[in-house]
Order: C-alpha cells, then sequence, then structure tokens
C-alpha cells in the first residue's frame, strides 16, 4: 500500500476562497478513480486544513465525479491486504464524516461504487442533472469497501442499496434527490457555484454548532432515547454556554441579525 505522502498529489487540486477550501479530484483521465496516493491525499488535505478554513467543497474534473475504486490496484491484493485496505478508507473516511469541517459535494456523470461512499462521508451534497449513481461491485464480483455498507443505507435504507447492488442498476439525478442521496438538484455547470455559496453560509456558523451538528448529531440520532436525550442536553449546554452564542443571541435580541424567512 502507498505511504501517505506529505505533499498533495497530482490526482488533488486546492483552492482557497476565504473560509472555503475547495479540493478537487483531478484524475479525469481515468475518471477520477480513486487509488492509494488519492485516497492518502485526501487524509492528508484534511489532516492539514489551515485552522481559518470552515468549510470545504470537494469538486471533481472532467465528466464524472468518480468512477469508484482504481480497479487497477485492487487486482494485485491478496485478502489480508484487501482488509487492510478496506480499513484505510474506513479511517480516512471516518475522519471527513466526523471532523471539524463541514464539506458540500458538488456531484456530476457517474458517482459509482467508492465515489459513492466518499461522497456518503460527506455532509451535504449538490448533484447536477447529469449525476447517476451505481454500486457496480456485484458485478465486479467484490463488496463495498469505504464504507458503503454503513453510510449509504442509512440514506437510502438497505432495500434500496441492495436493489442497487443486485442489480447493477442505476439512479439518475432525480432519483438520488428522492431517494435521499443528494440535497439539491441543479442544473449542469450550476453544481459549484452552489457548493460554494453553501459552503460559505456553512462557514458563517458558529464552530462550537458545526463540531455538534458533525459529532453528536448523528451519534445522537443512533443512541438508544434516553442516551440521547442526556446527550443533547450537554451539547445544548455547552454550546449556548460559550460567548459566541451569547453575542448571537444578543445581535437578534436587538435587531442586528438576520430574520429566518423563507425567499
Ligand atoms: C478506471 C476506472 C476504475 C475508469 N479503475 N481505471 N468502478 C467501476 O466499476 C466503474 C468503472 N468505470 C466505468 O464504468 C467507466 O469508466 C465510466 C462509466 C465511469 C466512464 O466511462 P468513460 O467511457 O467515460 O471512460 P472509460 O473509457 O471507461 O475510462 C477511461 C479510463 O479510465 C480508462 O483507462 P485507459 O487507460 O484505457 O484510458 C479506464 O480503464 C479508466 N478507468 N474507471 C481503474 N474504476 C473501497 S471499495 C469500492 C469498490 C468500488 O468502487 S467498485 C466500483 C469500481
Amino acid at each position: 500500500m502507498a505511504k501517505r505522502p506529505l505533499k498533495l498529489p497530482k490526482s488533488l487540486k486546492v483552492e482557497r476562497r476565504g473560509a472555503v477550501a475547495i479540493l478537487t479530484l483531478a484524475r479525469p483521465e481515468k475518471r477520477n478513480a480513486l487509488n492509494d496516493t488519492t485516497v492518502l491525499g485526501i487524509e492528508t488535505f484534511f489532516d492539514t486544513l489551515p485552522a481559518g478554513v470552515k468549510a470545504v467543497v470537494l469538486n471533481a474534473e472532467g465528466k464524472h465525479f468518480s468512477a469508484g475504486l482504481d480497479l487497477s490496484e485492487l487486482k494485485v491484493l491478496t485478502t489480508e491486504e484487501g482488509i487492510a485496505h478496506s480499513a484505510m478508507w474506513h479511517g480516512i473516511f471516518h475522519k471527513i464524516e466526523f471532523g471539524r469541517v463541514p464539506v458540500a459535494t458538488v456531484l456530476h456523470g457517474a458517482v459509482v461504487g467508492g465515489g459513492l461512499e466518499l461522497a456518503a462521508a460527506t455532509h451535504v451534497r449538490i448533484a447536477e442533472r447529469s449525476t447517476y449513481y451505481a454500486l457496480p461491485e456485484g458485478s465486479r464480483g467484490i463488496f463495498v469497501g469505504g464504507g458503503g455498507s454503513v453510510r449509504i443505507p442509512r440514506l437510502i435504507g438497505v432495500s434500496r442499496m441492495m436493489d442497487l447492488m443486485l442489480t447493477g442498476r442505476t439512479y439518475g439525478a432525480d432519483e438520488g434527490q428522492m431517494f435521499g442521496l443528494s440535497h439539491y438538484l441543479v442544473d449542469d455547470g450550476q453544481g459549484l457555484a452552489k457548493a460554494v455559496e453553501i459552503a460559505k453560509r456553512i462557514a458563517t456558523n458558529s464552530p462550537t454548532t458545526n463540531f455538534a451538528i458533525l459529532n453528536a448529531l448523528p451519534r445522537i440520532a443512533e443512541q438508544d432515547r434516553a442516551s440521547g436525550y442526556v446527550m443533547e442536553s450537554m451539547m445544548a449546554a455547552i454550546a449556548q454556554g460559550n460567548e459566541e452564542a451569547k453575542k448571537r443571541i444578543k445581535d437578534f435580541l436587538e435587531k442586528r441579525a438576520a430574520k429566518v424567512e423563507r425567499k
């Protein structure tokens, strides 16, 4: 297995727009297939995020978001190495899902196998109309290995994931939106602008609230009710007790903050 690079590999590009960093999968000649170098580079990116980055946009070059696992690397792995490989993806995607910084992902074209697993580890998904989803592991004789069987049923249900895997069917962008794979559906070419707009909005939240949303909310949702209520009370008390919350609430009461209106 490749070693984690200290610098980002050629297959990743980064751009900074204020409090938002844009990470772009940049291997379009291989349809952004996720090789070890790229996956480890994603880890380096998240591990070395400057403190001033408050939200991330994940984007991809070319016609497809990602063709999933780089199958050319898989063909040489033994069973034991396969377990280590999958565990490596798990660790890195876990860092994204339960990280400090919310991630908004722009989807277009093929969002396939490990590409869907990567997208599912992020927090807000914006799909362009060209997006389609598939889990072709069944037809390749393998299984999801990047946390897909844990995360994807929580988005669309076990039954739909079974159908995707058993039959090799695809879902189009409308189905993905209806079933909960994407949160926003936009025209082709509009995904990045929408994701940056969303990420900028997310970056204005209190860091404590964003931490609670990423780290407390999903865990509370999986706990029994009694434990969930206790954890929620503690998280609520921590959030409301800090200066940032006091200032924001004062701003609203003194008519300096935005109202919650539907535009
Ligand atoms: C790849 C990969 C890949 C493309 N690994 N090299 N994923 C899949 O089973 C999806 C496989 N890919 C495809 O079905 C198609 O490539 C696409 C529908 C995504 C795009 O089609 P197209 O016509 O635009 O491109 P292409 O000609 O198929 O591919 C361009 C090149 O990318 C070509 O290499 P070249 O050297 O001949 O130019 C392809 O071989 C290469 N390529 N996809 C390696 N996936 C942690 S477990 C996760 C398990 C999975 O992700 S399984 C799903 C694997």
